[in-house]
């Protein structure tokens, strides 16, 4: 909403609430969410599914948007898991026992038209590549 020459955002829906809460300051979850398009030829053409890190949960979550009909109802998305770091514990609340992932990218990494996420593991000192499951296609 522009106002006074002043250009404000506010929220417009919640895509996903379910992230863990500690009582650390130093802990945190989530992290960076980017786009996300299972097939590069669909990038900037159809609405894209939204690639979300856990950070200090050690999780990466896909968010695929909702469509009915052809349409999108605004922010509605369905979301899963698609990779764990190590094993989460959410009663641990020290700050090294985190399965925390650092930032992550999105490319065509072999060029057959479907993107993969490349994940900075810290937990287990890693890059991990995500490759969708061969035979299916880009999804
Ligand atoms: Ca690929």
């Amino acid at each position: 909403m522009y106002n006074d020459n002043e250009y404000t955002l506010s929220p417009k829906s919640v895509v996903y609430d379910q992230f863990p809460v500690w009582k650390s300051n130093a802990l945190g979850s989530p992290g960076e969410a980017n786009t996300f398009w299972y097939k590069t030829a669909d990038e900037g053409k159809t609405i894209p599914s939204l690639v979300i890190s856990g950070d200090d949960d050690g999780m990466m979550y896909m968010a695929d948007p909702v469509m009915t009909d052809g349409s999108w109802n605004f922010g509605e998305y369905t979301v899963e898991k698609i990779y764990q770091s190590g094993e989460f514990n959410p009663a641990d609340q020290s700050p090294v026992s985190a399965g925390t992932l650092g930032k992550h990218l999105v490319l065509d990494l072999d060029g057959d038209g479907c993107n993969e996420v490349v994940v900075a593991n810290y937990h287990n000192k890693q890059v991990v590549i995500l490759e969708q499951e061969k035979g299916a296609g880009c999804r």
